[in-house]
């Protein structure tokens, strides 16, 4: 063998068990032995595999329950599906998937139904001994559940910022490396071999893509490894069906509103829409005027019930938009995310016009500030004129 290629073939080696930056080992290519790495699981180190100790934490329950935030979404949906799939296949234990709040957006709708997925309400549920639950892309004590009371919590497997109260739990996964939580449990399946049906696949994989391929893009090669995976055993057809949903004449009338009330302040755009359709708009709004070339961050508040909510998109890398929104809202609500996509809400005392503009008026000011972005007038993304010209045509 020449040097060249003595000297290739070292490297490729050497590269096979590069330790990666959270000190997990990568996985040779091609090995049939399942993924082994240090893991920090519940703050102590082990070497055990992550997964191993999941499953240990709930062997001896009589029922398995999974939780997600509230109007979930496909990646808390998908991750509940797969580690309902993980503990019936590994541990024969019954399982039930819950829903808090509703499922508004027609994307994550059509998931439910072509996937026949069958969620309780949370709040139906009922705890018997022997029941425990998991909770999966999100913590507990961050805002995210309507109710948290008396639920028997054994397990946290998230990939949010926002801290959680997770002192007690005895098993807790959060990574905030990976892009979605279904990458999680993805390496929960792979670890422990087991295969997955088109419709776990599906799910996960949807779950993935909408964490994963919108704009801005926060894949790490755990996600990618992943993707790969699911990607055989998808229904690509389910999948298409699924991205282009049939929309309600609501969500056309939502962006209309949200369009006509873009304010322009210097790199930031924000839109204040009175009346959310949907909660999930907000995230809708803020995903489609990102896109716009003059700001770096687009920001949009709306009204759904009784609560402000609130959606943050920046374009940069390192934006930290969940720590910023976090600051922005305050003691008036609760916020979070990533580093380029954050959320929150603020639950308000009155809905009158002038309570909802007075807490409007605080947000923006105080994301001016946070932004370094001196007090000024907004500037209408379409001006007035335009908009009665476009009536009037
Ligand atoms: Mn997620």
């Amino acid at each position: 063998m020449s040097t060249v290629l003595a000297k290739a073939d070292a490297l490729q080696s050497k590269k096979k068990n590069k330790p990666l930056r959270n000190g997990k080992i990568m996985k040779a290519r091609g090995s049939k032995k399942p993924l082994q790495r240090k893991a920090k699981v519940n703050y102590r180190t082990t070497t055990q595999l992550r997964s191993d100790k999941f499953l240990a934490e709930i062997k001896d329950a009589t029922r398995v329950t999974f939780i997600s935030h509230i109007n979930p979404d496909p990646d808390s949906l998908g991750s509940m599906i797969g580690l309902a799939h993980l503990v019936k296949s590994v541990l024969g234990k019954k399982t039930r998937l819950t829903r808090d709040g509703l499922i508004n957006r027609s994307e994550n709708r059509a998931m439910v139904d072509l996937l026949g997925l069958e969620l309780t309400p949370v709040d139906e549920i009922e705890w018997n001994e022997g029941d425990v639950a998991v909770m999966v892309d999100s913590q507990p004590k961050t805002g995210r559940h309507s109710n948290e009371k008396a639920i028997p919590l054994v397990a946290v497997i998230d990939h949010h910022d926002t801290p959680g109260n997770v002192r007690g739990i005895p098993f807790v996964d959060v990574r905030k490396s990976m892009g979605a939580t279904c990458s999680v449990v993805a390496e929960y399946l792979r670890e422990q071999n087991i295969e997955v049906s088109f419709k776990v696949a599906t799910a996960m994989m949807y779950g993935m893509e909408t964490e994963l391929m919108g704009f801005p893009r926060q894949a790490s090669t755990a996600d990618e490894e992943a993707l790969l995976w699911l990607f055989p055993k998808a229904d690509k057809d389910l999948l298409a069906e699924i991205r282009n949903a049939r929309l309600p004449q609501s969500h056309f009338e939502g962006v209309v509103h949200a369009l006509q009330s873009s304010f322009i302040y210097d790199r930031l755009i924000i839109s204040w829409v009175h009346d959310l359709p949907q909660p999930e708009l907000a995230a809708e709004v803020v995903d489609f005027l990102i896109r716009f070339e003059e700001v770096d961050w687009a920001v949009c508040a709306g009204l759904f019930e009784n609560k402000l909510i609130l959606s943050a998109r920046a374009s940069g890398a390192n934006a930290k938009a969940g720590e910023l929104l976090k600051k922005v809202v305050g003691r008036m609500g609760r916020a979070g995310g990533h580093d380029r996509r954050a959320g929150g809400a603020i639950q308000m005392k009155s809905i009158s016009f002038n309570a909802v503009e007075q807490a409007m008026a605080k947000l923006r000011k105080r994301l001016l500030k946070a932004l370094h972005i001196d007090e000024c007038r907004g500037q209408r993304l379409i001006s007035r004129k335009e908009m009665l010209e476009n009536l009037q045509s």
